[in-house]
């Protein structure tokens, strides 16, 4: 029989699925395309935990929920901390959060993802509504500016192929291989190249002056501000050429451009201040409104959905985490020992806490030192419904199959609510809740009910309607020393699950050999890993792909000055032979 279902992983993508004769298969149709990656795939060859431990011994799922309620009992509320991850993306994953808020727990805000650039873009436009797949389709030219296609979001390939393509990327990725023009900009230089773009945006008066007076007002201060940089100092520090800054603007003049985005751009401190200049290149180029133009980022994607959980309680940040204030860690959905910044912090502090409790589908850092370990149902089993960050799709997710281990987020959260005195809705009622946050497009697909694709048609979502732009910069600092350290999604894992890479990668002129063990260093710690030579990498940067072993032990846990998320690319690392 045929069951339909979604991909539940953080991915731009929200593929939709057939589940087939047991096995996971694409949609033909919609944006999926009749095809899937890797990791779904090969879901099924990855082993997932079947067995509840305590303190390393098998236990039952009865005996694992009663230690649950027994830790829970013994902490008291404030000391307890709900730590949440995406490692499923299911709208009902909130539903265990609902339980800890309404019990006096303490939840987590910022981000380990996307927050600085979401920060900015609201700073800048008074909310983060994103231009989808749909409409990047109708572009003529594509700006892909810190987001690797092939790797993070490969549903977008065939929607571009025979569009122009700039790409803005510190490594020589697929597309910039294939790309009309490519910038191998040096790291953490957007901001200075977004300032660059728009001065001489108006030095060749390209801009939209009609579409600027109306929504973006300001745009004669943000242009003497672009002129507080010297251009050639500027130019020769973000490696990019005048010639290469005419170039884009000739091949983006009078077209339909769409400005794609990832989180590349924005592991940094001012990763909001470097989204907002990104964007306002775009509100000079009046992109926004406009059909088969715009800026794409990660949306919001919750936007126009209500959740029904209470999600009200007191908050902690989710980067510089104190964990040893609190008596019992629940952590579900993520590994943050692997995948916070600043590793060597993480794990003395968490090695602090008398109760941990892993709650995940498979072995990592984190259950190694969890003293629970409850297994979750993976999404092939239980009751779901998802949304994506880069299309307006919203996706039902039954359960497609039986298995006779792990638990569901609603049944645990059922479990603990019975026992707690928490009113909670059955799982019926909470999916009908976001089902009727839909409406039917021709495809037989569903889409958010109110979301917009062209938004911002009458304006921004500011006070007045109109575009903020960054009114003070930072006087750019034209030293430098150390390497950048760039630490992007790989192929092989999606962030720390599936196959793990194990090395870091370096470009040949730096004298050393493939396979050599180097040890990397920075202020917050380092790691030791063999070399891999590759020539797509400046030689300036070092490459340690998310998801490697060790690699957060040389990131920073201070957060990003606006969107409380981290910053894993603003430390400057070190490297030497071991
Ligand atoms: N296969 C796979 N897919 C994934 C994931 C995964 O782990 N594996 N993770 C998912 C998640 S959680 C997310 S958030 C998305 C993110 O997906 P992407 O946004 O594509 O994220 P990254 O790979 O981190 O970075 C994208 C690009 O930014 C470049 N970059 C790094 N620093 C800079 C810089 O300073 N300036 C510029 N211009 N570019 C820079 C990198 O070289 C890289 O090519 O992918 C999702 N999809
Ligand atoms: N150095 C560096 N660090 C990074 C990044 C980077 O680019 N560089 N990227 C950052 C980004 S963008 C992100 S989003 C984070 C991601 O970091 P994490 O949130 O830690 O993501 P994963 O490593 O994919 O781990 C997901 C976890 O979810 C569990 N899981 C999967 N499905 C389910 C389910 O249905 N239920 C339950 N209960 N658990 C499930 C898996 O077993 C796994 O333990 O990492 C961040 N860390
Ligand atoms: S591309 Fe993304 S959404 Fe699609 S199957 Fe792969 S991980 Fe899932
Ligand atoms: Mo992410």
């Amino acid at each position: 029989m045929n069951k339909n279902t979604a991909c539940p992983l953080d991915c731009f993508d929200a593929c939709e699925i057939v589940y087939l004769n047991d096995k996971i298969t694409p949609k033909k149709s919609g944006h999926t395309k009749g095809f899937l990656c890797a990791h779904l795939n090969h879901y099924k060859n990855f082993s997932h935990i079947t067995k509840p431990r305590y303190n390393g011994e098998e236990i039952t799922m009865d005996e694992a929920l009663l230690k649950l309620k027994e830790m829970l009992r013994d902490s008291k509320k404030d000391e307890i901390l709900h730590y949440k991850g995406n490692g499923n993306f299911g709208l009902m994953q909130d539903v265990t959060s609902h339980f800890f808020a309404s019990y006096g727990a303490t939840l987590t805000d910022g981000s380990l993802c996307d927050g600085a650039g979401e920060a900015g873009i609201i700073e800048g436009r008074g909310s983060n509504k994103n231009m989808p797949l749909s409409e990047i389709s109708k572009s003529e030219v594509v700006i892909i500016w810190g987001r690797n296609p092939h790797v993070s979001n490969s549903h977008l390939l065939p929607i571009i192929k025979d569009k122009k393509i700039i790409v803005i990327d510190p490594i020589k990725t697929k597309i910039a291989k294939s790309a009309d023009l490519y910038i191998q900009i040096k790291p953490h230089s957007d901001l200075l190249l977004a300032l660059m773009l728009n001065r001489f945006l108006h030095i060749y008066m390209s801009y939209d002056e009609e579409y600027l007076k109306s929504f973006a007002s300001e745009y004669e201060d943000y242009y003497e501000l672009t002129q507080s940089l010297r251009i050639k100092d500027t130019l020769d520090f973000i490696d990019v050429t005048l010639g290469q800054i005419g170039d884009i603007l000739e091949i983006i003049k009078d077209k339909k451009v769409a400005i794609v985005c990832g989180v590349g751009v924005q592991k940094y401190r001012d990763g909001a201040e470097v989204m907002q200049a990104i964007d306002a290149f775009g509100v000079n180029l009046g992109l926004f409104g406009k059909e088969g133009c715009g800026v794409a980022y990660l949306g919001n994607s919750k936007e126009a959905i209500n959740s029904p959980f209470n999600l009200k309680a007191r908050k902690v940040s989710k980067v510089d985490t104190k964990f040893s204030n609190f008596k019992t860690l629940f952590i579900q959905g993520t590994n943050p020992l692997s995948q916070m910044p600043d590793s060597f912090r993480v794990t003395k502090e968490i090695s602090l806490v008398k109760n941990i409790v892993y709650f995940g589908l498979e072995e990592n850092e984190s259950s190694a030192l969890a003293h629970l370990v409850i297994p979750a149902k993976s999404f092939l089993y239980k009751n779901d419904i998802r949304t994506s960050y880069s299309h307006n799709a919203i996706i039902d997710m039954p359960s497609v199959a039986e298995c006779d281990y792990g638990i569901s987020e609603y049944d645990l959260s059922a479990y603990l609510c019975s026992n707690f005195d928490i009113k909670l809705k059955s799982e019926v009622e909470y999916i009908e809740h976001f089902k009727s946050f839909r409406a039917e497009s021709e495809n037989d697909s569903w889409y958010v009910k109110g979301r917009e694709d062209v938004p911002y048609k009458n304006g921004f979502d500011t006070d007045d309607g109109e575009f903020i732009f960054l009114e003070d910069l930072d006087k750019p600092k034209y030293v430098d020393n150390g390497f950048h350290l760039i630490t992007s999604k790989s192929h092989k894992s999606q962030n720390s699950q599936f196959t793990r890479e194990k090395n870091v990668y370096l470009n040949s002129s730096l004298g050393f050999k493939e396979g050599e063990l180097v040890k990397i260093s920075s202020s917050n710690g380092y790691v030791k890993l063999k070399v891999k030579i590759n020539d797509d990498i400046r030689n300036d940067c070092i490459l340690i792909y998310s998801g490697t072993k060790g690699v957060n032990a040389l990131t920073t846990s201070h957060a990003s000055f606006s969107g409380k998320s981290a910053a894993y690319q603003e430390e400057k690392v070190e490297i030497s032979r071991c």
